[in-house]
């Protein structure tokens, strides 16, 4: 059976995810209706609603210049258009990392960067949110050739000084020497640095962002790239193309900028071997061709490392072609659909399950715990309607001792509820310091200091020492933490167990708010910023600017971890007794209800029918809505424990 399309997957994906955020919609709704919602909750549950809702999955190109990233993105998602949307060009102008998606409130626009922002110190997440500072030339999508020739602007250039090349990392003497330049005193360098691209193409609309970047110099004069932008990404395809084989440049870039960042996984990783045309007609027979693009593939394999199945063999100008004359025989040629294939299905599977497991995570709690509360009270609601059918209703004396008993049940129980109140205040307390301890000001005052001394290094191994330094000091301020969360862990947990002792609650196994998560990330975080630095000095000639960066780069991930355990506290000491209030307040429900129908059979005049009849009635609410949470975590396709 062959695969569905890209195309038709990504539709699929994006249909999937529109269902499941109704259904996150509906269970918000039934907490609401039943009185279950509280606001730390429901942000929870907002915050999930905005990512999904906000959820792109991310392809990125990543290859030496004119490997043929460009044509490839052409020949896989813009075809249809019917002309070579993107420029694709033979020379190495194309530098500026482009990134291709649909912002619904911007419209249609190229948004570009000038080269010389490179000399400021703001990153380029900063840049985005700032688009005064970009040119912006309008789209007119209903016009493929209007938005081709807007495309062009791209991969335009200009003559700068050499001297300001240097600066700006775009001068090799090395490389300009192999090509006869010596000693010029102007340089061709691209006018831009960073392109954004929006408009309304469906694959874009249902989610899809492109980043096709540029090859190894630009790679290694923006750390951001490397470091933030390729690692978010859900796939990265590597180009390489047949005719040149792995080279030196393309074996550096795959060991710098590809495998690091999957953190030694190859998962989402495709190595794309194109420009296959090239030896169509060199070769005489079918089988000869066959045999030379297997062996050039187990070959590339072994260099890189990874298994021959994620090599693929395509030509993507061939493939463009094909498409573009509606040319079945070529297109099959191109062998474009293969690589279609994968990413339709292993990578947006892989993406679906990311997804659900992170949904898992952030919903499950909460759906366990409505799920836990409610088959609870039906439990304890039938197993008091079994109690009551064996009394003798005629019985005053009786119920009015089952009366008195569950009084006096009542009095104990509020007792205990007071003593929780005051447990919560020291709750409160430990949690407050928790979090101050992980407070903004503290991290703050340590990245200034740093910033400082770093000004004042004189030499790259002066600014390592103070980035290990601050590496050591954010440890040490998250292991200061540690020590109170394990007090505030204990306290929660003895405040659930007297519950449970006493009043036989259902065990909840308390979130426990953890640090070494932060810890781990924090330390790859330096792992990968040394391994960026000692990889830069062969390709740069100018360091500090392209150090600098990197730095800032670090550190604004840092600062970033830090803000996120400090948030996480937050939410975390907000929500951690919010299970156990939701069980104490239905067991305070339940103790009145039982007096309520005592008092009722009590009173009762009417017959033991009519008085069975009447406690089974009071089961159909629950009983619903039960069986309306079992439907809302059907369609979420939870996996909840109960
Ligand atoms: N023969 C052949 N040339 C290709 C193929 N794909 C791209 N090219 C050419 O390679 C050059 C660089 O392509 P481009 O897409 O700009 O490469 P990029 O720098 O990696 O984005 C252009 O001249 C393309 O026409 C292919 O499949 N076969
Ligand atoms: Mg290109």
């Amino acid at each position: 059976m062959r695969n569905m399309e890209f195309k038709q997957q990504m539709h699929e994906y994006s249909q999937w995810r529109a269902k499941l955020v109704q259904s996150i919609e509906i269970y918000h709704q039934w907490r609401s209706r039943y009185g279950m919602k509280d606001t730390n909750s429901s942000n929870t549950i907002l915050n999930i609603l905005n990512g999904l809702q906000s959820d792109r999955i991310t392809l990125a190109f990543v290859a030496e210049f004119s490997r043929g990233k460009t044509e490839l993105i052409n020949a896989l998602f813009f075809a249809e258009t019917g002309v070579r949307l993107l420029p694709s060009s033979p020379g190495r102008t194309t530098m500026s990392p482009t990134e291709l998606f649909h912002d619904e409130k911007g419209g249609s626009y190229i948004r570009l960067l000038n080269i010389e922002s490179r000399l400021e110190d703001i990153s380029l997440a900063e840049f985005k949110k700032n688009p005064e500072r970009w040119t912006q030339i309008d789209l007119q999508c209903e016009s493929p050739t209007q938005m081709q020739e807007a495309f062009k602007e791209l991969v335009s250039t200009k003559m700068v000084d050499r001297e300001l090349a240097d600066k700006l990392g775009l001068w090799n003497e090395r490389e300009a020497a192999e090509q006869g330049i010596i000693n010029p005193e102007k340089v061709e360098i691209p006018c831009w640095r960073h392109a954004l691209i929006s408009f309304p193409h469906p694959l874009l609309k249902e989610g899809l962002s492109i980043l096709d970047t540029p090859g190894l110099n630009a790679l290694g004069t923006e750390p951001e790239l490397t470091l933030s932008m390729l690692p978010s990404a859900q796939a990265i395809i590597f180009v390489l193309a047949a005719d040149t084989g792995v080279t030196k440049s393309d074996l550096e870039m795959w060991h710098n900028h590809v495998c690091h960042n999957r953190g030694g996984s190859k998962q989402g990783l495709a190595v794309v071997m194109n420009k296959i045309d090239a030896m169509w007609d060199d070769l005489a027979d079918e089988n000869g061709y066959e045999n030379s693009i297997h062996s050039q593939i187990k070959l590339s394999a072994a260099t890189l490392k990874v298994n021959e199945d994620v090599i693929f063999p395509v030509s993507a100008k061939q493939a463009l072609l094909a498409k573009v004359k509606g040319d079945a025989l070529l297109l099959e040629k191109s062998r474009l659909n293969v690589l279609e294939n994968y990413l339709a299905n292993d990578i947006l599977k892989q993406r679906k399950s990311m997804l659900l497991a992170t949904i898992n995570r952030d919903m499950g709690f909460l759906v366990s715990e409505s799920s836990n509360l409610i088959n609870n009270s039906l439990a304890n609601a039938v197993a008091q309607l079994e109690e009551f059918k064996k009394i003798d209703f005629q019985n005053r004396d009786m119920t009015g001792k089952l009366m008195a008993e569950t009084r006096d049940r009542q009095t104990v129980y509020m007792a205990n509820v007071e003593n929780f109140q005051a447990s919560r205040k020291v709750f409160a307390l430990q949690a407050q310091a928790l979090i101050d301890s992980l407070a903004k000001e503290k991290m703050d005052h340590i990245i200034k200091t740093t910033k400082h001394d770093m000004a004042k290094a004189l030499t790259t191994y002066g600014m390592k020492q103070n980035m290990r330094k601050l590496f050591d000091d954010l440890r040490d301020l998250l292991q200061d933490s540690v020590d109170i969360t394990n007090e505030t862990r204990r306290l929660v947990k003895v405040i659930h167990k007297k519950f449970k002792d006493e009043h036989g609650f259902k065990e909840i196994e308390p979130q426990l708010f953890s640090i070494k998560q932060y810890q781990i990330e924090l330390e790859q975080i330096f792992e990968e910023g040394e391994a960026f630095r000692s990889s830069a000095k062969t390709t740069m000639s100018e360091q500090s600017i392209v150090i600098n960066k990197l730095y800032s780069t670090l550190i604004a991930k840092a600062r970033n971890i830090l803000r996120q355990a400090h948030a996480d506290a937050i939410t975390w000491s907000n929500s951690v007794l919010t299970p156990l209030m939701h069980q104490i307040k239905d067991h305070k429900k339940q103790i009145e209800g039982r007096l309520q129908m005592l008092r009722k059979i009590n009173e009762s005049k009417g017959t033991l029918i009519e008085n069975i009849a009447s406690l089974e009635a009071e089961l159909e609410p629950l009983k619903l809505q039960r069986d309306e949470l079992s439907a809302i975590i059907g369609d979420m396709q939870l996996e909840v424990g109960s």
